[in-house]
């Protein structure tokens, strides 16, 4: 049994993430999360909301709250959308809470101690009209690399680039729009990367091969650029608190640490919180002198976030001198766009969680975000695309042939699992099929190939539908009732064993599968036998036929949604 442990990147407290922002970190991590731990490996999969910085001042500014009551109501919110969409998180925490302050705490002192901190005065953006300092969201302007005039001052959505409000050509205050801005002295924390950059270079060295291409990409493209020392504090007041001995650093008063110092150190601090909670010791997952050498670890995020992952929190891990367990393998997605467009908060652009659930059960969101899963390139969100493809996928192949045998062994054989008759060459070579597709879905799951993975599970439920045509059970009952006998038995194991390998992609109907048919859940993974796996349900067993599995998706309602999410306006 192998130990795994799993984080997705932290969602942005600043309102209810897009179907964008699932699909490149959360979804996959639980798909992969619900495969490990189906497959019997001691699996933990932690999240939490990313609670400090401009995005979340700015927010609760915006929704007219103070910044705390703004975080605790959003976490719950989110919190509670993530669950209501299957997400099976071990732990969701909040990076404000007391674990990551500590944590933060103690890395920036175990940086300092080494002498990897630096007091530097800062040239910084300060607004006048707005009496402050602009840090990062608070301001934005031109991008210096592409000209997006509205890039902010950390970094620009349009190429990517990390910015500092300071590069910012014709930058504005985002509180205000005042541009009466200047440019003053203040002072920051900076960690010195410079020194850094052999020791991370050799730790990506040893990792890269096992990353996929466009995290590899990312990581060697920053080092190649050439790391520079990095400011991890700044002028705000919602955030972790910048200590000197236990007491708040002279000059510092007034600020705290950068949310991208903390945040990532939340990965720990909400394992911490998981322990606080239930009893469960966290340093066998994070120390690797408590035993977490033992441990995979496996990051999922989207494009934006790796360099932050692969050089910014490996130099905070590394530079502690400490022994905490470092990421083995980071799964990186590009964009999903909509419509060729990016989704926008703003703009009120695309999907958001909170209205996917309100038009359609989460299964059918979860099947299409993952079979078209932005892993080679961006991909584009039609509703064109998401309606062919559940409708046939889920509706049409999976659960037309769970219905249809249901029903049939419903009809035909009082709904109990059928006696009698031996299996013959039609059986052999659904056995042999199923079994070559199980391998290939069992290997692209493990190398979260999430399109490929959904490509075979989408080839195991044909396999179904197929082996129905040919074994046709509704002639054989006229003729050969031990026959059909057999083909329902066979078709009523299938059915079961789709539900088990399902469950990662879609848990709901899997689960409604499975307790139709008296399986226990959560079902553990298919062992490669498959001739046993088809014949697990034993003759007599009570079948229900499940509830509709899941509902066709109509052209009215693409009509209606297209109408109002302004799908075709992007296209
Ligand atoms: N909240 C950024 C994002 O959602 C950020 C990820 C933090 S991971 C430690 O894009
Ligand atoms: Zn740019």
């Amino acid at each position: 049994m192998a130990r795994i442990l799993i984080t997705s990147a932290l969602p942005y407290i600043n309102g209810v993430k897009h179907l964008g922002t699932l699909t490149g970190s959360m979804l996959p991590a639980d798909v992969f999360a619900r495969f490990q731990r189906a497959r019997g490996n001691e699996t933990l999969y932690i999240c939490a909301t990313d609670e400090h910085g401009t995005p979340a001042e700015l927010a609760a500014a915006e929704a007219g709250q103070d910044v705390r009551t703004y975080c605790d109501e959003h976490h719950v919110l989110q919190h509670d959308i993530g669950r209501a969409f299957g997400l099976s998180w071990d732990w969701f925490g909040r990076s404000s809470n007391a674990p990551n302050h500590r944590l933060t705490q103690h890395f920036a002192q175990k940086l300092e101690a080494n002498s990897l901190i630096e007091e530097r005065t800062d040239k910084m953006v300060y607004s006048i009209d707005d009496r402050r300092f602009l840090p990062d969201r608070y301001v934005e302007g031109t991008c210096p690399r592409c000209a997006y005039d509205r890039a902010r001052g950390d970094q620009c959505d349009n190429c990517g680039e990390l910015l500092d409000p300071t590069d910012l050509i014709a930058p504005h205050s985002v509180i205000s729009g005042s541009t009466n801005i200047e440019v003053r002295d203040t002072r920051h924390l900076y960690v010195l990367q410079t020194k850094l950059e052999g020791r991370i270079r050799d730790w990506v060295d040893s990792r890269a091969d096992s990353w996929p291409t466009l995290t590899r990409g990312i990581a060697y493209k920053h080092l190649d650029e050439g790391l520079i020392d990095r400011g991890i504090t700044r002028d705000l007041a919602w955030g972790i608190p910048v200590v000197r001995d236990g007491a708040p650093r002279p000059g510092f008063e007034n600020k705290v640490f950068y949310v991208w110092f903390d945040a990532p150190i939340e990965y720990i601090g909400a394992t911490v919180e998981w322990s606080e909670a239930t009893g469960a010791d966290w340093k066998r997952w994070w120390r690797n002198d408590e035993g977490a050498a033992d441990v995979e670890y496996v990051q999922f995020m989207g494009k934006d976030n790796v360099a932050f992952h692969t050089v910014n929190f490996p130099a905070t891990i590394l530079g502690s001198g400490e022994p905490w367990k470092l990421v083995d393998r980071l799964k990186a997605f590009n964009w999903l766009n909509w419509y060729g467009d990016k989704f926008s908060t703003t703009n009120k652009r695309g999907v958001f969680m909170d209205a996917a659930l309100e038009l359609l059960p989460p299964d059918l969101w979860r099947w299409y975000l993952t079979a078209n899963a932005p892993e080679g390139s961006d991909t584009a969100f039609t509703w064109e695309q998401f309606q062919s493809t559940v409708n046939k996928d889920l509706a049409d192949v999976l659960g037309n042939f769970v219905n249809r045998i249901a029903k049939f062994n419903e009809v035909r054989f009082e709904g109990l699992v059928p006696a009698g008759g031996e299996p013959g060459p039609l059986e052999d070579k659904l056995v042999a099929d199923v079994a070559a597709q199980l391998v290939e879905l069992t290997s692209q799951l493990d190398a979260i190939e999430m399109r490929k993975a959904a490509q075979a599970v989408r080839a195991l439920w044909v396999l179904g539908n197929e082996y129905l045509q040919e074994a046709a059970p509704w002639t054989a009952i006229k003729t050969d009732p031990a026959r059909a006998a057999v083909v329902v038995r066979t078709g009523l194991n299938l059915a079961a064993l789709y539900a088990r390998v399902s469950a990662p992609f879609i848990p709901f109907a899997a689960e409604s599968i499975l307790s139709a048919f008296g399986e226990p859940w959560p079902a553990a993974w298919p062992s490669t036998d498959v001739a046993a796996e088809l014949s697990r349900l034993e003759a007599g067993r009570p079948i229900r036929v499940p509830d509709v599995l899941f509902p066709k998706v109509l052209d009215e309602q693409i009509a209606e949604w297209t109408e109002r999410f302004g799908g075709a306006q992007g296209a």
